[in-house]
């Protein structure tokens, strides 16, 4: 009886130990899309933490540059660009300084919000992966794989 209750003390202190190691913030769902020159990186950012975190950067192995960078809808009123006349909304996109990731929440990078924008080395395809590693403000460096999936 005794013995017993020792065993299943020391099974419930190993669970609790696995357990606690690890950064406030994650990553998951990181995906990009077939590309020669450019990939697009999107992915969730968690945040479990109580202190508010932002990703400051970002490199990779198969890259030249990772880039921050966030969609924006913009207005063109009858306008003309390179002698072609524009109306209707227009996506653009800007280099960020970092991307917000609030305390206790996430930040879904996705397509017409915040991506990364990878200037690659060399061409990948459907099935390839990308190894990438995240820069946060707080959390420091983590790593992470990123799947390309095909083209639908
Ligand atoms: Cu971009």
């Amino acid at each position: 009886m005794k013995r017993s209750f020792a065993l299943l003390l020391a099974l419930g202190l190993g669970a609790t130990a696995a357990r606690a190691a690890g950064s406030a913030v994650s990553v998951s769902g990181a995906w990009s899309r077939p590309a020669s020159d450019t990939a697009v990186v999107y992915a969730t950012l968690h945040n479990s933490g109580s202190t508010p975190d932002r990703l400051i950067g970002a490199s990779s192995s198969v890259a030249t540059h990772v880039g921050l960078h966030q969609s924006y809808e913009m207005k063109m009123n009858g306008g003309s660009m390179s002698g072609m006349a524009m109306s209707g909304p227009m996506v653009g996109m800007k280099s960020v300084a970092s991307i917000p990731v609030p305390a206790g929440g996430m930040t879904t990078l996705k397509p017409g919000g915040y991506h990364l924008m990878v200037d690659l080395k060399h061409a990948v395809k459907a099935g390839d992966t990308i190894p990438l590693r995240l820069h946060f403000a707080n959390a420091g460096w983590i790593d992470t794989t990123v799947p390309v999936k095909p083209i639908q």
